[in-house]
């Protein structure tokens, strides 16, 4: 209680700090000395890295034996020096015939300085290009044990892992809130080599064989002739795509619904897709799906929300994730299986297990938990860690192997060869982040980037040379073993199973999955896609595939287009929802929510300093919103009403009712004449106005009930808290916050 009292009269970066699970305050990063104004003149070691960083293992390029950490380190000695290490006097003048004379040819250091500026940026990836990354660690609950020799899956086994999230469509500099599916990629640093889930937050795909993925992507991406618009679907080219190519339109669905819009990277889902092989200790296989669960639950944005937050802050998820882990407050996720018989039809209850447009319900197959995923530290450096990790679905450790998914399949080719123009070559895997953490002797030579210094005349085999080494792993030994599955089918043919064909059955039971207010989101992103398409012909074709899974979901988007709606083309499936399916299902922790507390010079300082308290004590972060920066009734304030949006938080808190002041403030935040211009300071009737339409909690006491008072007139609407002090204020929004949105507040549309 005395640290989080502490914290409190500190500002929100060392607020944040004090936030560790147990309550502990990590201590100042170290080594390092509080900010000086001057720049330091004397020279002096590198500072190390600030306490929630952690860079890639120094292991060797070939993985075989750890550096000394001193050598490890790309900073080294306290002066400027060459690339080559020779210390250099001047970094601001180049050496030029006279002061004002032209600069000579010779000035190495100028041309090394130049150059290598000019090569500073590498290709970005061609999708999931923009993302962001964390390490953290795994560890196995041994309940697979039975179905796969993988060790790192072993009870209580602790593997190092990095975790990439990304967003599909946009380039790297585009913003996260985008509607797309989010990418969920995990390295595992195991002992006996690398294994990387390459998962995203939706548990199907576009496009059932991978001879197809340049054509979604060349869809999805912006028009080839004026690059617009970026980072997302709401296009002609898309629509026409998956309204033409049908099998899209279970995955396009998933992205109309609010999965599309995550709050969060801590609160999504992640899954491996593709149905996977397991082989246990005498050869048996079994077929699984992985799921990654999100232990603070699966939330999103609201779709207004995150169009705000894309220009507000664009780079809301990646702050989100940094900020958190910073913070103390680690991202954790379940990892589980659905487990099926490996039988020579790959079926399960009627769904085949190699298409990968198809989910199987969790009612069918439960979502037995296997271990658990931390993240627990942040990069140390975005370009050598989160750019350059590539990851590959071959990368597989002994006990788990592929299937003959046609997506998967061409996956295993794509995904080496992209690194070779993204990361310059074929030694990608000894840059840091890509070294495996098991002993590597591969007899892969030379190339591009040779960073290994190998020792041997013999990278062959057979050899005596080198004493026959590296050798084969004996039959007892853990090896990556090809599974001697029977190939049922040897014609040559270009063409998928009949079972393929079926587009419509899962979307439909995806739809009819959606409680009330998720079926009025997705019907209502379909509504603005569609709407941001040019072309009437191309929302009459989706228009049929929305008939052809549901006739309200079409109506309703076609009543919204202006447009007649079809009738399908052939009969609705006849399918059982999936209630796991569903978002709205259950309460969860709030940890590291973001709680807005408006104030101004007339709060009560003891009250203020509860309210902190109470969100503090439930591993929330409290924001105090003032008219002016610096400190409010002893606390600091971490956002002006220049500098806060609603955007940015969970909930907000009204503990004053701020008055304009029309001689501080320009004339139009004093909303001076302006239609229904009241008491209220604007820009906090916006920011209530805002957590209203957004579903958020919002509460009040004291003076801050008369600010609710002007702007929602009605005190019945759910989610709107009026106490007597900040303890009660707080409590009910702690509960209101377990359901992450007050969607009661609007009855939905639809059933
Ligand atoms: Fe892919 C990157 C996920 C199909 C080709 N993919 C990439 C990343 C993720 C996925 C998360 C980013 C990894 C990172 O953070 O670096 N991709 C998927 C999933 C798929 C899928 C879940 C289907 C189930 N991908 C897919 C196909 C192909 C590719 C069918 C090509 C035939 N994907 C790539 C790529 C990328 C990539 C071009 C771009 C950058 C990279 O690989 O390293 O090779």
């Amino acid at each position: 209680a005395s640290q989080t009292a502490d914290a409190l009269g500190k500002g929100l970066k060392e607020a944040k700090d004090a936030l560790t699970p147990d309550g502990e305050t990590i201590p100042g990063r170290p080594g390092s000395e509080p900010a000086t104004v001057e720049e330091p003149t004397e020279p002096r070691e590198p500072l190390p890295p600030k306490p929630d960083q952690r860079g890639a293992e120094t292991v060797t390029a070939t993985g075989a034996a750890t550096e000394a950490p001193d050598r490890a380190r790309a900073q080294q000695g306290a002066h400027l020096t060459t690339s080559t290490g020779t210390r250099l006097r001047d970094t601001d003048h180049s050496l030029k015939a006279g002061s004002r004379g032209p600069t000579l040819l010779q000035d190495h250091h100028l041309r090394e300085k130049i150059t290598h500026f000019d090569h500073e940026r590498i290709p970005e990836r061609v999708v999931h290009a923009r993302g962001a990354a964390a390490h953290g660690y795994f560890e196995g609950y041994g309940t697979a044990s039975e179905l796969t020799v993988a060790k790192f899956l072993q009870e209580g086994v602790r593997t190092p892992v990095f975790t990439r999230f990304s967003t599909v469509l946009g380039s790297r500099g585009s913003a996260d809130t985008v509607r797309d599916t989010r990418g969920f990629a995990t390295k595992f640093y195991t002992d006996e080599g690398t294994f990387d889930l390459v998962g995203n937050n939706m548990p199907v795909f576009f496009i059932q064989d991978g001879i197809k993925f340049p054509d979604v992507i060349h869809a999805g991406k912006p028009h080839p002739d004026r690059e617009i618009p970026q980072a997302q679907s709401a296009h002609d080219t898309f629509w026409d795509f998956v309204s033409l190519h049908t099998e899209g339109q279970h995955h396009a669905l998933w992205n109309m619904s609010d999965r599309g819009i995550p709050r969060s990277y801590r609160m999504m889902e992640g899954f491996g897709v593709h149905t996977f092989r397991l082989v246990d200790a005498e050869g048996g296989t079994t077929l699984v799906k992985f799921h990654w669960k999100p232990v603070l639950g699966v939330h999103s944005l609201d779709w207004e929300e995150a169009q705000f937050i894309n220009g507000v802050d664009p780079d809301f998820h990646r702050r989100d994730l940094y900020d958190a882990i910073e913070a103390g407050a680690y991202p954790q996720w379940e990892l589980g299986i659905q487990v099926f018989p490996d039988n020579e039809e790959q079926q399960f209850e009627g769904i085949d297990l190699l298409d990968p447009t198809k989910l199987v319900p969790e009612e069918l197959a439960p979502v037995q938990a296997i271990g658990r995923l931390t993240l627990d530290a942040n990069p140390k450096n975005f370009f050598a860690e989160v750019e350059q990790v590539a990851f590959h679905p071959g990368h597989l450790p002994p006990g788990i192997d592929v299937t003959n998914d046609p997506l998967l399949q061409a996956r295993l080719f794509s995904y080496i060869d992209t690194q070779l123009s993204r990361l310059g070559g074929p030694n990608f895997n000894q840059i840091p982040i890509n070294r495996p953490h098991a002993p590597v002797n591969d007899m892969l030579r030379d190339g591009f980037h040779q960073h290994a210094d190998h020792e041997g005349v013999a990278p062959y085999k057979p050899n005596s040379l080198d004493g026959g080494c590296p050798f084969m792993a004996g039959t007892m030994e853990a090896t990556f073993a090809d599974v001697p599955v029977r190939v049922s089918e040897s014609t040559k043919v270009r063409e998928n199973p009949a079972s393929f064909d079926d587009h419509f059955s899962q979307a439909r039971l995806f739809w009819l999955s959606m409680s009330p207010v998720e079926k009025e989101h997705i019907i209502r992103a379909y509504t603005f896609e569609l709407g941001k398409c040019y072309e009437d012909a191309i929302k009459q074709r989706q228009l049929q595939c929305l008939a052809n899974i549901d006739p309200v979901l079409c109506q309703e988007v076609a009543t919204g287009l202006g447009l007649p709606a079809p009738e399908p083309t052939e009969p609705l499936a006849d399918v059982a929802p999936s209630p796991a399916l569903s978002q709205l299902n259950g309460t969860w922790p709030a940890d590291g929510r973001m709680i807005g507390i408006v104030v101004d010079d007339t709060v009560d300082a003891g009250e203020l300093q509860s309210m902190r308290a109470a969100v503090f004590g439930a591993g929330m972060v409290p924001l105090v919103v003032a008219p002016h920066g610096g400190e409010v009734a002893g606390s600091t304030v971490q956002r002006t009403f220049a500098t806060a949006r609603s955007v940015e938080f969970d909930a907000l808190v009204l503990a004053a009712a701020p008055v304009p002041a029309p001689d501080a403030v320009p004339a139009r935040d004093a909303k001076a004449g302006a239609p229904g211009g009241g008491a209220l300071d604007p820009r906090v009737s916006l920011m209530i106005d805002e957590c209203w339409r957004h579903a958020k909690a919002i509460g009040a006491w004291g003076a801050g009930v008369a600010a609710l008072g002007e702007a929602d007139p009605s005190a019945a609407t759910p989610g709107v808290v009026r106490g007597d002090g900040p303890d009660e204020v707080f409590a009910e929004l702690q509960t209101l916050l377990g359901q992450h949105r007050v969607w009661d507040r609007f009855p939905p549309s639809v059933a």
